[in-house]
C-alpha cells in the first residue's frame, strides 16, 4: 500500500514539501474554505503543487499560471487565487506575464519556488543560476549573469514583494497570509531547496 508521502511526486528533501505545508497553514489560519480557493500552477516539480491542493486548481502551461490565475480572479473576485511556479516558469518563459501582472496590480498572490535551476528537465541553468555554476546546460560553468527578480518586480510596481527561505515555515506562513490579504499583486520568491540538482 502506498504511504501518504508516496502520493507526492517529489524527491525526498524537496523544498516544495515545506512550501506546501506553509500554504496549507496559511489557508487554515485565514479560515479560507476550499470552495473559495483556487491555485493555478506552471508545470512540473513546482507545477505539481496545484494537484495536491484541497480546493479548485489547474496545472496550466509552462509560464502561464499568472494569466490563468488572473482570469480566474476576474471571473471570481471573491475567491482567494494563488499562482505557483518555478524560477524557469516565472522568471524565464513567463517573465512578461509576471511583470504585466505586477504593473496591473492584479489582486492575486504569486509564489515562485526558486531552486535556481530547471529541475524537471534535469537541472539546466535558469535565470537565477549563479555565475560559474556547472549544470547540464553549462558544463564549463554558467557564463550568463543571473538577474534579481525582486528588483524587476518592484520596478514593475509591485508593493508586496519579498524573498524568504523554504525552511522558515513560520515566516513563510505569515508571508503567504500577508500576500493573500494584500489588496493587489503580491510576489513571494521562495529560496527552495532542491537536493537532487542544486548542489551549490
Ligand atoms: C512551452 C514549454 N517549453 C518547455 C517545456 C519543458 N519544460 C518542462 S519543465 C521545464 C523547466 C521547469 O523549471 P522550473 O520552472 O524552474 O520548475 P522546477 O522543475 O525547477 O520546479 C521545462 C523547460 C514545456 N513543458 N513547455
Ligand atoms: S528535482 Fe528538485 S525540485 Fe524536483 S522534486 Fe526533486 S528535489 Fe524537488
Ligand atoms: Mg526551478
Amino acid at each position: 500500500m502506498r504511504s501518504w508521502l508516496n502520493k507526492f511526486q517529489r524527491c525526498p528533501g524537496c523544498g516544495n514539501f515545506l512550501i506546501h505545508l506553509a500554504i496549507k497553514n496559511a489557508l487554515k489560519e485565514l479560515n479560507i474554505p476550499k470552495h473559495k480557493f483556487f491555485m493555478a500552477s506552471g508545470i512540473w516539480c513546482s507545477g505539481k503543487m496545484s494537484q495536491y491542493q484541497d480546493g479548485y486548481a489547474s496545472e496550466t502551461l509552462h509560464g502561464r499560471s499568472v494569466p490563468f490565475a488572473t482570469g480566474v480572479k476576474l471571473a471570481n473576485p471573491d475567491m482567494t487565487v494563488i499562482a505557483y511556479g518555478g524560477d524557469g516558469d516565472g522568471y524565464g518563459i513567463g517573465l512578461g506575464h509576471l511583470l504585466h501582472a505586477a504593473r496591473r496590480n492584479t489582486n492575486i498572490l504569486y509564489i515562485v519556488a526558486d531552486n535556481e535551476n530547471y529541475a524537471l528537465t534535469t537541472g539546466q541553468a535558469s535565470p537565477t543560476t549563479p555565475v560559474d555554476i556547472k549544470t547540464r546546460s553549462t558544463p564549463e560553468g554558467n557564463h550568463t549573469r543571473p538577474f534579481d527578480p525582486l528588483k524587476l518586480v518592484e520596478a514593475a510596481g509591485c508593493s508586496y514583494n519579498i524573498t524568504i527561505a523554504d525552511k522558515d515555515i513560520k515566516g513563510l506562513t505569515e508571508a503567504i497570509k500577508n500576500g493573500i490579504l494584500h489588496p493587489g499583486f503580491a510576489h513571494i520568491n521562495v529560496q527552495q531547496v532542491c537536493p537532487t540538482w542544486r548542489k551549490w
